[in-house]
């Protein structure tokens, strides 16, 4: 496998209308989670992918792993949980730029994911491994899974990619700052966000939320500034890439998922750090122009023009 992915994904049911979800009474099921939405972003941009996870012995549960599966994803270390259930969320469109988030997810299978669950032998053999701040949220034997894989990664000389991917929602500060600052120290890339620098330093300043993550460990920290584009850091070198101009963003959730394909694309396509980040913002961006956290992530030749004019109109 080129890239490695742990995580739950969870059912997701957005309103067909926009407003308070109160007032919904038509739903459009689709399927969310941070690490598969990276999957299946890598997949369609040509990578060879694997997630790991864990689902209940349910419809949900069989209707995700075969959506996930259908995209290119190896889901051959997908276990399936006999007694607890699947997870669900539901996502409102309350109105532009104004998305809300309602878990549903506390006891789900996935949350029971332990570290009898990794197979270590898969884990060696990927190229990168990806984390996200989400698993470990979930409950303590999905940090010790966490945790482990990272541990096999380091054994075998994985790169480890972290996205601190913060969601308040499912811890308490307290835990969340100590449990994202250790993963953070072991992982050789760093995807933060601005919002997530504030939280985890109290720094707004993407250089110093950069100079906290590489005191802490990291060879390569990008903070992504959203719309805006982002920055990348090494101890040699920094370098600000302007973001992917998109007409109208519908969804943003998804977006730092496909940013983190998007990147991590560009490296194993050998692409220098300006050019994997140039290639994260993009299908960063496409992400945003769907309902939906997987629907527009881009497949390859929609990208290709990044690097070459061969799209660009000739008249
Ligand atoms: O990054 C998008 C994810 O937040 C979404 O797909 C659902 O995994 C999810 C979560 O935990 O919020």
């Amino acid at each position: 496998m080129d890239v490695v992915t742990i995580g739950e994904t969870m059912v997701l049911f957005t309103p067909n209308t926009t407003g308070f979800m109160r007032y919904a009474n038509q739903f459009s099921m689709k399927f969310g989670g941070a690490e598969s939405n990276v999957a299946i972003g890598l997949a369609r941009l040509g990578h060879q992918v694997g997630w790991i996870s864990k689902v209940g012995n349910d419809e949900f549960g069989k209707a995700l792993v075969s959506f996930i599966k259908g995209e290119g994803v190896d889901v051959s270390r997908v276990k399936v949980d006999q007694t607890l259930p699947t997870g669900i969320y539901f996502k409102e469109l309350r109105r532009a730029n104004d998305v809300r988030v309602y878990y549903y997810r506390r006891g789900s299978a996935a949350s029971a994911l332990s570290k009898v669950d990794l197979d270590g032998e898969y884990i060696a053999k990927a190229k990168y491994l990806h984390v996200t701040g989400i698993t470990p949220a979930l409950s303590d034997s999905c940090e010790d899974t966490i945790l482990k894989a990272i541990e096999i990664a380091k054994m075998n000389g994985v790169q480890v990619v972290f996205d601190p991917n913060l969601r308040r929602k499912l811890w308490s500060e307290e835990k969340a700052r100590s449990v994202l600052l250790n993963i953070a120290s072991k992982a050789d890339i760093v995807l933060p966000g601005i919002s997530e620098g504030e939280f985890m330093f109290g720094e707004s300043d993407p250089k110093k939320i950069a100079e906290c993550y590489l005191n802490n460990g990291a060879s390569t920290v990008v903070v992504k500034l959203g719309a805006k584009g982002a920055s990348y850091y090494t101890n040699k070198d920094y370098e600000f890439v302007p973001g992917y101009p998109v007409d109208q963003v519908v969804d943003p959730v998804g977006a730092g998922d496909g940013f983190a394909a998007g990147f991590l694309s560009g490296l194993l396509k050998g692409l220098c750090l300006q050019d994997a980040v140039k290639q994260a913002n993009a299908v960063g961006a496409f992400v945003t122009t769907v309902n939906g956290d997987v629907e527009g992530l881009p497949e390859a030749e929609e990208i290709e023009g990044l690097f070459n004019n061969i799209n660009q109109d000739v008249d």
